[in-house]
């Protein structure tokens, strides 16, 4: 939707305080009905009621029941003169859901009716004031032709349903002439049997939270009790086939609603909560007490689910169920607070995940993806602040709240703002103050983290005085320019801190020296091991008191801030750190800082023609990590992986993808065959033949495993390949038998053909699973893949073709083929996507935003697109803004 900003928000002159909507759904149209009570915001107002509409055609309206004046153009219906005081409004609209392709509003697909409301979808169903401050109380009478469509569904309780006897006045002359059995057959034959639901949702909602689903769905049932001991009726309702796949999504909804009263003491507010998984659904939506998702995120089963499918699923299940009281209950206010009820659900989320799987692990993962997809785009044209819309750094700023104010600091805050808020649509503000006031905390300038765009650069120097026993740490900032911020104030950067001794154990920190007051950090005279610094200068110094020997610092743990920091540590501190920090994700940190200075300078020696060898401390560095046996089996598959690609060109002057692309090749080969015994024996061990369960320590396993067999593959040996093979073969699960088809896929050629094509063989009759191969081939870095893209693209069984672009844009060197061809490639999708789904398209495009990193020829050929691209006929305005911005 269009921004709201700030200083343009206006409050509505009318609120709404109840809707009773009514809709008859048909084959050819739907007739929505819709009754509003209306009242104005100052008493005694006569302002115009304006209304929001698209794609509708009104047929009637009547203001307290007569027919009045009104004006009608293709965006809006306005009143101009409403009654002043309460008045209801009524309006009966035509929709035609069969011709909405846009998924959004209410459309039909596979079958089914279902909507889709977020943001601005609900003034496609009927006229309304369409923005998330107009909370009202909502009900939903649903009638249908009963076979069609056995299954009516809406927000709130079901208070009523039954039969329709429709026109039964006007037949029933005739039964006295035919005969009961005659009219009974007619009836049907002419009314379809029609039946009604009436829903009732008791809590005020706006209207992007409406739901409505109708159709042939059956259901998983359970149940589950609150803390209060209420029982909650569970369903999750799919098309009938897919009813045995919804258990891990149940476990998932029964864990999260655990999770939700024992953490933040939120329970569930009504006796009936339904999730709808189909298949033409955009993404996942938290309705109020209808969830409705794609049926990617919620169908699993261990034959065609992998374990990131199965944690992906807990997480959106989660996410969903999570907004009930972060986004639903407590709302925003307009559009540019997204990031207040996403942020806050997004960490809410990945605390749920943290706590039900590995902790550092989860953190790893959500800082790769800031690295990957966030901070590239805050150093590109296409950056913006964390409001409106950044969820992921929304997140992060929630998560930097809980840093500086510990777990139960953070829960004052979030019991306050409930409290202060419960129904009401609110401001990225008003978190900042019940967080504030509930802790009486001093924030500074922190809400300059909703504001200004770009990643802050965090530089560091330290010194160690051994005769006064005192520890300095010297901190700089600076926020990079960003497009229409060219000056950046200093930022607010909460900075967890550990000294390391020399033994690798943690220091007790008894006090800091910082702008010219000694400030204790122990508590209660028991000795801390870290703390939090708080950064709030451009520059500024910290030193540490009663420090024995010159320690090691461990900064940043835990990533407590979205930053870049530069590090001034040497490669023998990080090796220490590597070895030794009890702040597991600075263990991994330290490792992936090694990896990339290696990476880099291995980048250099390509590109000046030097032949590569590889650093012997790196390779026992990982050795270690590899065969720890006390360390977390996943956290080990992760602090052995190399950083990506893309994180490694982004650290370049001029990005260099053939380049970046054969060291990481070189040196993953290079540890597989130093390491070759130890990838072995790891791979053996790691192998089951139990039945597949979802739980941390087998996923661990099979991730470590997994790992184990990618390396090995890269030594294109006979013997490693038949390993792999057997694996295919044998396994009972998709975790394994796909890692094992994508190790194979590393290397091209015969077997590798052959497997592709026996899997999908196999799963042909599994959209979900060939999606993942189709995915899996457009990913693959194999030479000149780009025409195995182009073919897959015409393959009779590709139902997403974003699978297949999301897919390839991971291979970077592929998408920056020095020819242009994957330039091209790209161009031409986005041409074609943007006829069916603009959104898409310009996803896509962004792609090409940041070309200027690139060498000469490489600009050359990105810019041919991105100008082929705009001087397309009837591009769409959200392709033609992406593409614009990133020519400027
Ligand atoms: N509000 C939706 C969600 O949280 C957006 N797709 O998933
Ligand atoms: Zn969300």
């Amino acid at each position: 939707p269009k921004e709201i900003f700030l200083k343009d928000y206006k409050s509505p002159a009318y609120y709404f305080d109840t809707v009773d909507l009514k809709f008859s759904l048909g084959e050819e149209k739907t007739i929505v009905t819709s009754k509003i009570t209306v009242f104005p915001s100052v008493e005694g107002s006569s302002s115009p009621l304006v209304l929001d509409g698209e794609d509708l055609k009104l047929i009637s309206i009547k203001v307290d029941g007569k027919e009045g004046d009104y004006h009608l153009d293709s965006r809006h219906l306005t009143l101009p003169s409403p009654p002043q005081g309460k008045f209801t409004l009524q309006i009966d609209t035509e929709i035609q859901p069969q011709k909405n392709t846009s998924l959004e509003g209410l459309y039909k697909s596979s079958g089914n009716f279902c909507t889709q409301c977020e943001a601005e979808g609900f003034r496609k169903i009927t006229f309304y004031q369409d923005r998330p401050d107009i909370m009202a109380k909502y009900t939903c009478r649903i009638e249908a032709d009963k076979s069609l469509y056995p299954v009516l569904l809406s927000n709130g309780n079901l208070i009523e349903q039954g039969d329709l006897e429709a026109s039964f006045t006007f037949y029933g002359s005739l039964l006295c002439l035919m005969g009961l059995l005659f009219i009974v057959i007619f009836l049907d034959t002419l009314q379809g049997g029609k039946h009604y639901a009436v829903w009732e949702d008791p809590f005020k909602k706006p209207c992007y939270l409406f739901a409505l689903v109708a159709g042939q769905l059956e259901s998983r049932d359970d149940i589950f009790v609150t803390c209060s001991g209420r029982k909650v009726s569970l369903r999750i309702w799919t098309p009938a086939q897919d009813v045995p796949k919804t258990a891990h999504a149940m476990y998932s909804l029964k864990a999260a609603m655990k999770w939700d009263e024992d953490v933040f003491g939120l329970e569930y507010d009504l006796d009936l909560f339904n999730i709808v998984a189909v298949p033409d659904f955009m993404g996942a939506m938290e309705n109020k007490s209808l969830n409705i998702f794609n049926s990617k995120v919620v169908l699993a089963s261990p034959e065609t689910a992998s374990d990131a499918d199965y944690a992906a699923i807990l997480g959106v299940i989660g996410h969903e169920y999570f907004h009930n009281w972060t986004g639903n209950r407590v709302t925003c206010r307009d559009w540019f607070q997204l990031s207040l009820k996403e942020g806050l659900t997004f960490f809410r989320d990945q605390e749920f995940s943290s706590d039900m799987g590995s902790r550092t692990v989860k953190r790893i993962t959500n800082v790769s993806k800031l690295r990957n997809y966030q901070f590239p785009q805050d150093a590109g044209p296409m950056a913006h602040p964390v409001r409106p819309h950044s969820y992921i750094k929304g997140a992060e700023v929630v998560r930097m709240y809980k840093t500086l104010l510990g777990t139960q600091g953070f829960r004052k805050g979030m019991d306050l703002y409930f409290k202060r808020h419960d129904g009401q649509a609110v401001t990225c503000e008003d978190f900042f103050a019940a967080m504030r006031d509930a802790n009486g905390a001093d924030f500074a300038n922190f809400l300059l983290w909703y504001s200004q765009a770009g990643t802050p650069v965090v530089k560091f120097s330290s010194s160690y005085n051994a005769e006064a026993r005192t520890f300095s740490l010297k901190f700089s900032q600076e926020v990079p320019p960003t497009p229409g911020q060219p000056v950046k104030e200093p930022m607010f950067i909460p900075l967890d801190v550990g000294l390391l001794d020399s033994s690798g154990k943690d220091m007790p920190l008894s006090s800091v020296y910082h702008d010219g007051t000694l400030q204790s950090v122990a508590g209660d005279n028991q000795p801390v091991f870290n703390t939090v610094l708080r950064i709030t200068k451009k520059e500024e110094e910290f030193v540490f008191c009663d420090i024995f020997e010159r320690p090691i610092p461990s900064l940043l743990r835990g990533y407590s801030a979205p930053v870049r920091l530069e590090s001034d540590l040497s490669d023998s501190d990080l090796f220490f750190l590597l070895a030794h920090d009890s702040d597991e994700f600075n263990r991994w940190e330290a490792g992936q800082l090694l990896a990339r200075k290696l990476m880099l300078s291995l980048v250099s020696d390509f590109q000046k023609n030097k032949s590569l060898t590889l650093n012997p401390k790196f390779v026992q560095g990982l050795k270690s990590i590899l065969c720890d046996k006390g360390l977390d089996k996943e956290f080990i598959a992760k602090a052995i992986t190399l950083p990506g690609e893309g994180e490694i060109m982004d650290m370049m002057e001029v990005a260099d993808p053939d380049a970046v692309h054969a060291v990481r090749t070189f040196i993953r080969k290079e540890l597989a065959s130093q390491l070759k015994p130890e990838f072995l024996s790891t791979f053996q061990n790691n192998r089951s033949s139990e039945e597949y369960t979802f739980n941390h320590p087998n996923m661990a396993r099979r991730a470590l495993k997994n790992t184990a067999i990618a390396y090995l593959i890269s030594l294109e040996d006979p013997e490693i390949t038949e390993l792999a093979l057997r694996e295919y073969n044998t396994a009972t699960n998709m975790t394994d038998q796909f890692a094992a088809l994508a190790a194979i896929a590393q290397n091209p050629g015969k077997t590798r053909d052959d497997v592709l094509a026996d899997f999908y063989s196999k799963w042909q009759h599994d959209y979900l699973v060939v999606n993942k191969w189709f995915a899996l081939q457009a990913m693959s870095d194999i030479p000149g893949n780009v025409e195995n893209v182009r073919n897959l693209l015409n393959h009779p069984a590709l139902t997403c073709v974003y699978s297949l672009i999301g897919g390839f844009r991971g291979s970077p060197v592929n998408f920056h083929a020095k020819d242009g061809s994957g330039y091209k490639f790209l161009g031409e999708i986005v041409l074609q996507l943007d006829k069916i789904n603009p959104q898409v398209a310009s996803g896509t495009v962004s792609a090409f935003s940041r070309w200027k990193r690139f060498d000469e020829n490489r600009q050359k050929l990105a810019k041919q697109q991105l100008e082929m691209i705009m001087s397309a006929n009837g591009l769409s305005e959200n392709v033609f803004e992406i593409a614009s911005k990133s020519l400027a």
